[in-house]
């Protein structure tokens, strides 16, 4: 059976996550990292040497990387429906896999979430928060365009590329940041917050993870 290691406030986790129960896989999820730690030992080094989760192991083929990951999960079990048929129809949905990563996350991630869970309200960096929202916010006007006359991110179907962006969504939907109006992103976000695997995995409320003063 599918094991995937990490706790689910993980936001990597939640995608690798997303994926599995989209795909209607058996599986069984070990919670780790963050208070459940488990990534120090020298057994999870072996599973990943980064020290990080997500870890897929898929009856002994191990796998870390949540974007490779969820790929690997796509084409072994999902040709058709997340992964697109054909050279080209994968390749799109790679290109905005990979354009989460490098266009989005870090503004999201690295400086909006943590700043409001893992800073104090006092020593929180406002400015820092407002630049990266602004940011993002420009970045997905583009998603906005793709999404035009669009159900999903590739056409008709939810696709491994609606799985690595729209991970990220549900924090950026719920921080206390300025966000354009943006109706086909906005619209899309609905339609994916109306989705039980997406609710169950993606929808996480992040409250709990704030530290002390936060
Ligand atoms: N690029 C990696 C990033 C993995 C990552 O940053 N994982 C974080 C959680 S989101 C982690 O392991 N943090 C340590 C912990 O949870 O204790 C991926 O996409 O899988």
């Amino acid at each position: 059976m599918l094991k995937v290691w990490g706790r689910k406030t993980s936001v990597n986790v939640q995608k690798v996550m997303w994926a599995v129960a989209e795909l209607g896989l058996p599986h069984e999820r070990i919670d780790a990292g963050g208070p459940f730690g488990r990534l120090d030992t020298p057994e999870y080094a072996v599973l990943n040497p980064n020290r990080q989760v997500p870890v897929l192991d898929d009856n002994g083929f191990i796998l870390w990387e949540s974007n490779p990951i969820v790929r690997y999960l796509a084409e072994q079990y999902g040709r058709g429906t997340l992964a697109p048929e054909g050279r080209h129809g994968y390749a799109r949905a790679d290109q905005w896999m990979e354009w989460s990563i490098t266009e989005i996350y870090r503004d999201i991630i690295g400086v909006c979430f943590t700043n409001f869970v893992r800073v104090t309200a006092k020593d929180r960096d406002t400015a820092a928060i407002a630049a990266a929202a602004k940011r993002v916010g420009d970045k997905l006007v583009i998603l906005d365009r793709q999404l035009d006359g669009r159900a999903f991110i590739c056409g008709d179907k939810l696709t491994m590329a609606d799985i690595a962006v729209g991970t990220l969504m549900y924090r950026y939907y719920t921080l206390p940041v300025e966000r354009p109006k943006l109706a086909n992103v906005d619209r899309w976000y609905g339609s994916l917050s109306a989705r039980a695997p997406y609710q169950a995995h993606a929808m996480i409320d992040w409250q709990p993870m704030k530290i002390p003063g936060a």
